[in-house]
């Protein structure tokens, strides 16, 4: 397939998604929706690659769904259309996917770098949740997955107010996993993917499903279920691997069996 609102790369085990409608701040209207999910259709699929960048530009991520699209909408056009839900493909995703964000992620671009398993911010960074000044509230888990991130005082203030909040503050808040110099941003991310990449991807998925069961779960039943996924991994070649080339003193080669 070829794709006009997305830009889609892969190198070796790691492939980035670039969102690209840079005139409109990559404001995500449904081609550029149904680009994405169709790209994470076919990357979940490919055996080759285990992790999935997604990015936008040095001036925006998203700035948001497009105002100039939704502005119309009715309610049963909204709801009887499934507006919401395919906006939710990428928490589906079983392979890591990791934002980089830099300049604006707004509104449902927020909500997006939210739905990636981290995300990292370039020092330009800017998170906000404005859709209370448009007369409508977040849509795509804003109220949810912010206030599990940052705690009830600051999702109150960013979705009450629409107050946009920079990288450092950010980080402090525990929404970014690390800032990085906006022109080290794609660098540094592809680092840690392929970093990723290269450990054993059965239990990367183990691990990413645990820490996801934090998040669905109250702690005792996480727990159990981390146990079971933990005596898991023994049944894999890859932890006989890891703990040999431990013992070895020499870097591991997993085969992801
Ligand atoms: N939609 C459409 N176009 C947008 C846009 C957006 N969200 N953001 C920016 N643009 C367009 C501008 O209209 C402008 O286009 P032209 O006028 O040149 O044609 C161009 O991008 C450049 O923007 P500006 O001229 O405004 O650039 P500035 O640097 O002056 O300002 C800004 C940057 C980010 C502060 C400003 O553009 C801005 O405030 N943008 C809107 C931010 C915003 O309110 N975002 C939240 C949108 S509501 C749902 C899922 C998700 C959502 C809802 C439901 N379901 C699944 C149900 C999400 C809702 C939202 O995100």
């Amino acid at each position: 397939m070829s794709y006009e609102n997305i830009i889609l790369d892969r190198s070796e085990r790691v492939a980035k998604i670039t969102l690209n409608r840079p005139k409109a701040l990559n404001a995500l209207n449904s081609a550029l929706i149904f680009e994405l999910n169709a790209a994470l259709d076919d990357l979940e699929a490919d055996h080759a690659i285990s992790v999935i960048v997604l990015t936008g530009n040095e001036k925006a991520f998203a700035a948001g769904a497009d105002i100039k699209e939704m502005q119309t909408k009715s309610f049963i056009e909204a709801y009887s259309g499934d507006f919401i839900g395919p906006w939710e493909r990428v928490t589906r995703c079983r392979k890591p996917v990791i934002a980089a964000v830099a300049g604006y992620a707004l509104g449902g671009g927020c909500e997006l770098a939210m739905m990636c398993d981290f995300i990292i911010a370039a020092e330009n960074a800017k998170f906000g949740q404005p859709e209370i000044t448009l007369g409508v509230i977040p849509g795509a888990g804003g109220t949810q997955r912010l206030t599990r991130a940052v705690g009830k005082s600051k999702a109150m203030e960013m979705i009450l107010s629409g107050r946009m909040i920079g990288a450092e503050e950010a980080e402090r808040a525990n929404l970014v996993s690390r800032v990085v110099p906006v022109d080290e941003l794609i660098e540094e991310t592809m680092k840690v993917a392929e970093r990723i990449a290269h450990l054993s991807q059965p239990i990367v998925a183990m691990a990413k499903s645990a820490i996801n069961t934090a998040f669905e779960t109250a702690l005792a039943e996480g727990v159990r279920y981390e146990r079971a996924s933990f005596y898991a991994t023994f049944a894999t070649e890859d932890q006989k691997e890891g703990m040999a080339a431990f013992i070895a003193k020499r870097e591991p080669s997993f085969d992801n069996k």
